[in-house]
């Protein structure tokens, strides 16, 4: 199973260019909430608008990878568009400059329709598409990065994400009031998210060292070299930093945005690379 939708999201994945002068930025799981006690994201909104308006002048292309909207927790978005709008404003200038690309997630899946696209989001972007994966693709097709949000091989909620969605919002928010995670979610709970990379390997493997990169987890994972080449953003859900990806100059970086604890300015750490994507392939 998640095999075939691994290959799937790989065969039918939008595809941009991977060259010396492209810039992309990856960000996934953000979550945004409506800035209630269950908005996980709320209290790194103002460290990830600074890591934005960073990108935004730099010419990066921005890339989310899945879950940047919490619509299992919220069942109505305009709550969340008001709560961060700041944000919103400043996707929507990328958007504008065709340098704006957004996948769904589990906990986004509705995007995957048109209609709830435009429903959801039509007060502020126009023409705005949501993808299930991309492949960042060099001069030689065989030397691609495939993004995807990783439920893929998370098949359960893949397949049962409305389920999932139930519990959620029915079970778990009530229940994170008096501190209990949910334990379904690969994010909060170890051993499925080991299930998740193991089978995100076995798939890399089988696809001819196919690189991926992806979210869901919260995560991060940075390999090395020779080592099978399986990325993961991280999210912009961690307690007092966000995670991300770079790629750049045909290079590959983890780079994670926080308050430096001296001069409280935010700052961008690398945490690591920059790698060449030519030694991966
Ligand atoms: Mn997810």
């Amino acid at each position: 199973m998640v095999h075939q939708l691994l290959t799937y999201a790989l065969k039918k994945a939008k595809k941009l260019p991977l060259r010396k002068d492209t810039k992309y930025i990856l960000f996934s799981d953000l979550h945004k909430g409506d800035n209630s006690y269950a908005d996980d994201f709320a209290h790194n909104m103002r460290i990830y608008k600074e890591a934005l308006h960073h990108y935004y002048k730099n010419d990066f292309t921005y890339i989310e990878l899945g879950d940047g909207l919490e619509l299992w927790e919220n069942r109505k978005i305009k709550p969340i568009i008001k709560a961060h709008q700041v944000i919103f404003d400043l996707l929507k200038d990328f958007h504008e400059q065709n340098r704006l690309y957004l996948l769904y997630g589990n906990h986004d899946m509705i995007m995957m329709y048109p209609f709830m696209v435009k429903k959801f989001l039509g007060t502020v972007f126009t023409d705005l598409k949501y993808y299930e994966s991309i492949l960042l693709q060099a001069e030689n097709p065989n030397h691609n990065l495939l993004l995807v949000h990783g439920h893929q091989a998370d098949y359960m909620n893949y397949l049962f994400w409305w389920f999932h969605r139930f519990l959620v919002r029915y079970v778990w928010k009530p229940l994170q009031l008096i501190g209990i995670n949910d334990p379904t979610s690969p994010a909060k709970n170890y051993k499925g998210l080991i299930k998740v990379e193991k089978r995100m390997k076995k798939w890399i493997l089988k696809n001819d060292n196919q690189s991926v990169i992806f979210g869901h987890t919260h995560r991060p994972r940075f390999p090395k070299a020779i080592d099978i080449p399986m990325f993961n953003t991280g999210s912009c859900v961690h307690p007092d930093s966000i995670i991300g990806i770079e790629i750049e100059n045909m290079q590959i970086s983890l780079i994670k945005w926080e308050d430096d604890v001296n001069t409280q300015k935010t700052i961008k750490v690398v945490l690591e690379g920059p790698i060449n994507l030519e030694g991966y392939w």
